[in-house]
């Protein structure tokens, strides 16, 4: 029994994807001229796929999970489970007119003829605010429509935002925030959900790991309540003597999002010889 996943076959989504299955220590081809590849040590059939066509596929159950952007998953309306975000392919679904017009707020796109690949989550957005404007459907290349006459506002999806001030158009709104997701059909088969259950649990535990750092440092024993204080690790500290009289190892995790500010307070507090080191796997 195998689980069959999809994934994007080439573009933004691709490495990624690629990346946090081997990750999770599932070794397979990576896909270049295949459509699908068997993992040779978990069991996992990857598809190469476009992105578009991930929710279509897994509601139909030719796979049974998919990785994609939320943004496909919404806009597609397939019935399908979100079961896990991915921290990766973050964007938004913006709103934009030119650089001049005098845009004040959200009534100001009533009657205006909006361009957009989003039509599902454009009008969603419209009729949640009672706003009345034209949806024009593009497949590609939205950002150029006002430019051409074609629009006079788009809503598409941004990163950096120089793809909008390349071609002279301001973001206005955020209609959604995205990022890649862990879709799986609504019915699997008993082997399948469990194969699922195990894949998401590495899933997890990489991306705590990509989310914490392993802190060492030498703490001067008498610092130590204060240095101990700043870093709640997993359970609490590893504390070991150093060769040293007087000097204490230190051993901890941290948040990334709290490093430096808790690097700071460490030195402050007198910890010297501070080492980070990456985590491959984090489980709890
Ligand atoms: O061939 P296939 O159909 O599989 O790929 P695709 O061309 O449809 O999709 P692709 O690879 O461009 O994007 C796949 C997914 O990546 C999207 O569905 C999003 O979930 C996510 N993603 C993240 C993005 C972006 N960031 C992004 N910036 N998708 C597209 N863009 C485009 C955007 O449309 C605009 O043209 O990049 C441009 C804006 O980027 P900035 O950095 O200039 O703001
Ligand atoms: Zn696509």
């Amino acid at each position: 029994m195998v689980l069959k996943i999809a994934i994007q076959k080439a573009g933004r989504l691709h490495e990624e994807s690629v990346r946090l299955l081997r990750d999770c220590g599932i070794d397979f081809n990576n896909g270049v001229n295949k459509l699908r590849t068997e993992a040779t040590n978990f069991p996992l059939e990857v598809y190469f796929l476009r992105d578009d066509d991930i929710p279509q596929y897994v509601e139909d159950g030719v796979a049974e999970a998919g990785i994609v952007g939320e943004n496909v998953v919404l806009e597609r309306q397939r019935e399908v489970l979100v079961q896990e975000k991915l921290g990766f392919g973050r964007c938004r679904l913006s709103l934009a007119v030119s650089r001049t017009h005098p845009y004040q707020g959200l009534s100001d796109l009533s009657g205006l003829k909006i361009a957009t690949s989003y039509p599902v989550l454009v009008s969603a957005f419209l009729e949640k605010h009672q706003i009345r404007a034209e949806i024009h459907e593009i497949s590609g290349s939205v950002e150029i429509a006002p430019g051409i006459g074609l629009a006079d506002a788009i809503c598409d999806l941004v990163s950096s935002g120089s793809t909008l001030f390349m071609n002279g158009l301001k973001e206005v709104q955020t209609v959604l925030e995205s990022e890649a997701v862990l879709i799986s059909g609504k019915s699997l088969g008993a082997p399948q959900e469990a194969i699922l259950q195990k894949l998401l649990f590495r899933i997890k535990s990489v991306k705590r790991a990509r989310h914490n750092k392993y802190i060492l440092l030498n703490a001067p024993n008498d610092r130590l309540g204060q240095i101990i204080a700043l870093l709640p690790g997993m359970k609490s500290p590893t504390v070991l003597p150093l060769a040293e009289k007087g000097w204490s190892s230190v051993h901890s995790v941290v948040d990334e999002d709290d490093f430096w500010g808790i690097i700071e307070n460490l030195k402050a507090c007198g910890a010297q010889g501070i080492l980070v080191v990456p985590i491959e796997k984090m489980i709890i």
